[in-house]
């Protein structure tokens, strides 16, 4: 398929997709929502794939959604482009294998809400974070207001979205907003080392235990477990059986 602000890069079972439109610092505008939405289906018909990684071209990560095309939006205007966003980038969630941020520069605002609607982010050390919406006299509308709070702590989430202070890479780390922080050189590598490591494993598990882990989140605890009870059965006779073969005889399981 041909993008025009999307650069994907398929290398087996991994996908490397890069936002590219840098001379907006990479802001999220319709276009990159039609073409974000046609990417999810494209690469969910692709079983051979094991995990995506996004990041920006350039300085930014993404700066934002885009100031420019919402300037003169009306209010139910502003409420459709929120809930376009927002269910885009939930299809993220929903993809059969984990979505690493490879967070390279500026993840503002949009940027920090596509961020944490990935599975897991890493952070070059030259990373910068922040939702600066009340900057312009905006709330979040890609679920900012909803994930930031699940994904630190309500303190730190009210923090950041009432101050819109912009935090380094360690401090992000120390929030527990990302899980690793690289030199800005091995970024990239290291997204891939961690994709390429994810794809050993069984996909069938994998999957399993994005979609348990996620949805279990919603629910009450014994409604979680009795989730995880169900999947858990799943891998037997199959996968799981191949799994514990192969340790049991000291090879490598054969997926
Ligand atoms: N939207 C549109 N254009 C942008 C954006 C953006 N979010 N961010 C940067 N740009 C553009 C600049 O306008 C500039 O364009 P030009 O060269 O034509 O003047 C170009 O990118 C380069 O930017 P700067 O010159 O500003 O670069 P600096 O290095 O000086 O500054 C900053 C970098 C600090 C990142 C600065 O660009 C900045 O503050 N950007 C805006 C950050 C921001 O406020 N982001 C939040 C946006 S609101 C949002 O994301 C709400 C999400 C929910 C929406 C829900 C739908 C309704």
């Amino acid at each position: 398929m041909e993008y025009t602000i999307l650069r994907p890069a398929f290398d087996g079972p991994i996908v490397t997709l890069t936002i590219s439109r840098p001379q907006a610092l990479n802001a999220l505008n319709s276009v990159f929502f039609n073409e974000m939405d046609d990417f999810i289906t494209e690469i969910s018909g692709k079983p051979e794939l094991r995990a995506l990684i996004i990041t920006g071209e350039g300085k930014a990560f993404v700066a934002g959604a885009d100031i420019a095309e919402m300037v003169n939006m009306s209010p139910d205007e502003g409420r459709i482009f929120s809930g376009r966003g927002q269910a885009v980038f939930n299809r993220l969630g929903e993809l059969p294998f984990p979505v690493i941020a490879a967070v390279n520069g500026f993840a503002l605002g949009g940027g920090m809400e596509l961020a944490m609607a990935c599975d897991f982010r890493i952070a070059s050390s030259n990373a910068k974070f922040g939702q600066p919406e009340v900057n312009l006299g905006l709330i979040p509308g890609y679920a900012g207001t909803q994930r930031l709070p699940r994904l630190t702590n309500l303190a730190d989430a009210l923090y950041l979205l009432t101050t819109a202070e912009i935090i380094d890479a360690a401090t992000a780390l120390q929030m527990r907003l990302v899980q690793k922080v690289t030199e800005p050189e091995n970024l990239l590598v290291e997204a891939r080392r961690l994709a390429g490591s994810i794809a050993q494993k069984g996909p069938l598990a994998v999957r399993l235990v994005k979609e348990v882990t996620r949805r279990g989140l919603g629910m009450s605890h014994v409604a979680g477990e009795e989730l995880e009870r169900t999947h858990f059965g799943d891998p037997f006779g199959n996968e799981g059986a191949e799994g514990m073969k192969a340790f049991l005889e000291k090879r490598k399981p054969n997926w």
